[in-house]
Order: structure tokens, then sequence, then C-alpha cells
């Protein structure tokens, strides 16, 4: 029934990342339901799609997990086109990146063109990580020490995966410090911003810290995909060029109270949890 073309909602291109797939937190249930009703031209999964992180400590993978692949899968046979942007908790696919498996393209970042003729960096965001931390430190120190940064991050992430350490998380790491999380995020986004920037895009659409946004920075486009742990959001591009970020459990909510099924102040499906 969900498959009916009334029911599902056709896109240009359908941004998602922060799935966390081999985690409890996933909330693959909800996620299956959003895939039901999107079908897109294009589907980028910008990072952390899979937990190779946490699945190296414990295998945790239930069948709703694999209906998820299998759902995605079977978009790209009825002629999506997939580029999967790996994460740093699926970096283990930065190994195969320029390569394709079964019409899924593996890259570390696009330039996506939309509709409008915008073009927007397709990017996961850990690489920045590093910049957030020391943002003071390297702005004192200059240019070379902002991209010896980005260096050291990529190095710093691969040298632990090689000795089987734990991820290390900005969004958890600036969640501790709650006091300055917001401070991080601003310095994240705008970091961002300016990568797209320096590459001549309009705007960036990235993921990594859980946090969706639609904002405008210095002219350019902030586009955040959020994740599917806590928020379960996703952009989409329509026909027009136009981004939009979704709210998947606000949606099902106005569905639902359209439907006479909900009242309208019912709280929200999905729960929060800590990332
Ligand atoms: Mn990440």
């Amino acid at each position: 029934m969900a498959e009916d073309a009334e029911t599902t909602t056709r896109v240009r291109t359908l941004f998602l990342s922060d799935m966390h797939l081999g985690t409890k937190g996933c909330q693959a249930g909800l996620l299956l339901d959003f895939l039901r009703d999107y079908d897109a031209d294009e589907i980028y999964l910008v990072g952390d799609i899979v937990d190779g992180w946490q699945l190296k400590s414990g295998w945790y993978w239930p069948q709703a997990h694999n209906d998820v692949v299998q759902k995605l899968l079977r978009k790209v046979r009825k002629g999506s086109t997939l580029v999967y942007v790996p994460g740093n908790h699926d970096e283990f696919l930065r190994d195969y990146i320029g390569m394709t498996f079964g019409g899924i393209e593996v890259a570390d970042h696009r330039l996506h063109e939309a509709a409008d003729g915008k073009r927007y960096l397709v990017i996961h965001g850990d690489q920045f990580d590093m910049v957030v931390r020391h943002a003071k430190w390297l702005a004192f120190l200059g240019d070379g020490a902002y991209t010896f940064a980005l260096f050291v991050n990529t190095y710093v992430n691969t040298v632990r995966r090689r000795l089987g350490l734990a991820y290390w998380s900005l969004s958890a790491w600036a969640k501790l410090k709650v006091k300055n999380a917001v401070n991080f995020i601003g310095k994240f986004e705008e970091l961002l911003a300016a990568e797209a920037k320096r590459v001549g895009a309009d705007g960036v659409i990235c993921g990594h810290i859980h946090h969706a946004a639609n904002r405008q920075i210095g002219g350019l486009t902030y586009l955040n995909t959020g994740d599917w742990v806590e928020s379960c959001t996703a952009i989409v591009e329509h026909y027009d060029g136009r981004m939009e970020v979704l709210h998947y459990p606000s949606l099902l909510r106005a569905r639902a109270v359209d439907a006479g099924i909900v009242a309208a102040d019912a709280p929200l499906e999905g729960r929060r949890a800590v990332a």
C-alpha cells in the first residue's frame, strides 16, 4: 500500500545522513516509513549510515536495519542514482572512494547542482572537528594551521580505527560541554559554509552534528540533514531546486491530525536519545 504512487512523494533529490544502522539508537522503523513515503531521482547518503565503530564492539543488526538497506537498494534498482559520502562512523568505506558498487558510487564529497542552478558541496563534515575544537589557536596560527588541522583530523581518526579505539564524537563532546554546545554548533556551521565558499559552491549540505538546519551564513546556504537517532530529519530538493528540511515526526503528526486520529496538541512520535 505504501508503495502506491498516491502515497509516495517524488522529489528531485533526497539527502539523508547519520542513520547509525547497527546501533540500538537507530530509529529504523520510522526511517523505513519515511523511505516508503519518499522517492527521489537521486539519493545522497551523507555519512554515518552504518556505524562501523559500534559493530566492531558487538554485532547488532536487527531485521529492520536490513530492511532499510534493502529498501535503498531497491530504489537503485528502480532507477534512483545513489551516492554514498562516508562519514567518520562508516569511514571503512573511505578506502573505496571513487569506486562504484552495483550502481552505488562512493565519494569523499560531491558538488551537487540543483534544478535552479545552485551548487552545493555535499560532505559529511567530521573533517572539521579538529578545527572546531581549536578554532582560537588556529586563527592565531594562520592559514597553514587550518589545512594542517584538517589533515591531522583525518589521520587521528584513521589511527584510532587501526588501534581499535572508540570513535571520538564532536556532538557528544559538545553536549558534555553544554554551555559551549551552541558555540560549537555555530562554529561548525560557519566553517562548513566557508568551505563551500572556498570551493566555489553556493551552499553546503552536511550532517555529522545531528542538528538539522537550513540557514543563510554570509550569503551561503547552510543545510544540515540532521539524523535518524534523535530527530528523524532529512533534506529534500524539490523539482524547482527548493531545498527543504523535513522533520518526519512532525509530518506524521500533521497527517494524523488531518485524519482526525490525533489531537493537535498530542506529543510527537519518536523518542529522544543521547547520540
Ligand atoms: Mn559523523
